[in-house]
């Protein structure tokens, strides 16, 4: 009997450390933030998470394309959007070097690309085939682009290639990089009083989307290897002669080390979902509410406890 207590009190002792080392590191999770509303929204909600499981936040304001070397050299900790017509290149090319995991889908479909508000189908119909959209290159044209049309795309690192789409498909459009998001929705809106034709960077899910009705112009249809390997899309010697992924995926990456450092927080990641209208709401409570980033959070936990409740342990 003795002895048996004696096995049992050591087996205890033994399971301490143990038990120690599932616990959260105390070091804080970092996490990046970009300049797209519903990433810095999102990432605020999960730093939020993590911090009610008692972990440590710090975040970090990175580019959005640097941010895989980051994450795989763990200076950063996850990223919570990785949107394919993106970032799909920079998170495979990280990927293939090591010390970055894939944590899985959102339940998200995306999709990055020129779009127009419909009052622009009134003045060039044939649209949304890239096509019309180019027979229609002067209704863009401005004092800046001349006798080309005028394409706004995306903050630079955003890398989405206009320039070299509209010379691999011989466009009559010159491309122009937005400083910031708000610049887009700021020629959308400048645009939307006398219904002048605008094509623009952007993307879905989206607050936008509830703004202003509109669509994506139809390039060639994305095909794997499209940026890469010249003789794949419809022109034979350039690359980036298709459209982005029309039902991209979204998904959130962490450093390898994460899972033991923080094996909670990262239980908690892998369950980590967020649907189309939760990633368009995160961005609305910014864009459209003009709450910061933080309070856009705590509202958005607020609201929707029983969809992150269940995700914590
Ligand atoms: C990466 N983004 C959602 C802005 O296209």
């Amino acid at each position: 009997m003795k002895k048996l207590t004696t096995t049992l009190a050591t087996s205890v002792l033994v399971m301490v450390p143990f038990a120690a080392t599932a616990e959260d590191s105390s070091d804080p999770i970092v996490i990046p933030i970009h300049n797209w509303s519903s990433q810095i929204v999102m990432s605020n909600v999960v730093g939020q998470i993590f911090e009610e499981m008692g972990a440590n936040v710090e975040y970090v304001t990175t580019d959005s394309q640097a941010v895989y070397e980051s994450v795989r050299l763990g200076d950063v900790t996850l990223e919570m959007e990785v949107w394919e017509g993106a970032f799909g290149a920079s998170f495979r090319a990280a990927m293939e070097k090591g010390g970055i995991v894939d944590v899985g889908d959102h339940n998200a479909v995306t999709r990055e690309d020129w779009w127009y508000p419909m009052w622009t189908k009134d003045a060039c119909p044939g649209l949304p085939s890239w096509e019309a959209l180019n027979d229609c290159a002067q209704l863009f044209a401005t004092a800046e682009t001349g006798d080309k049309g005028r394409y706004l795309d995306g903050p630079v690192d955003w890398l989405k290639h206009g320039k070299e789409r509209v010379e691999a498909l011989g466009m009559d459009f010159e491309v122009i990089n937005a400083g910031s998001a708000a610049a887009l929705w700021a020629e959308i809106g400048a645009a939307e009083a006398d219904k002048r034709p605008v094509v623009v960077f952007n993307w879905t899910p989206n607050f936008a989307e509830a703004v202003w009705p509109g669509e994506f112009v139809e390039f060639p249809t994305w095909v794997d290897g499209c940026d890469k390997d010249p003789s794949v899309g419809p022109n034979p010697n350039a690359l980036y002669d298709c459209g982005n992924p029309a039902d991209g995926y979204l998904k959130k990456a962490a450093w390898e080390g994460m899972e033991a450092k923080w094996p909670a927080a990262y239980a908690t990641l892998e369950k980590i979902s967020f649907t189309n209208p939760q990633i368009a709401e995160m961005a609305r409570l910014v864009d459209i509410d003009e709450l910061e980033p933080e309070e856009a959070a705590a509202e958005w936990l607020a609201a929707n406890e029983d969809v992150w409740k269940a995700w914590v342990n």
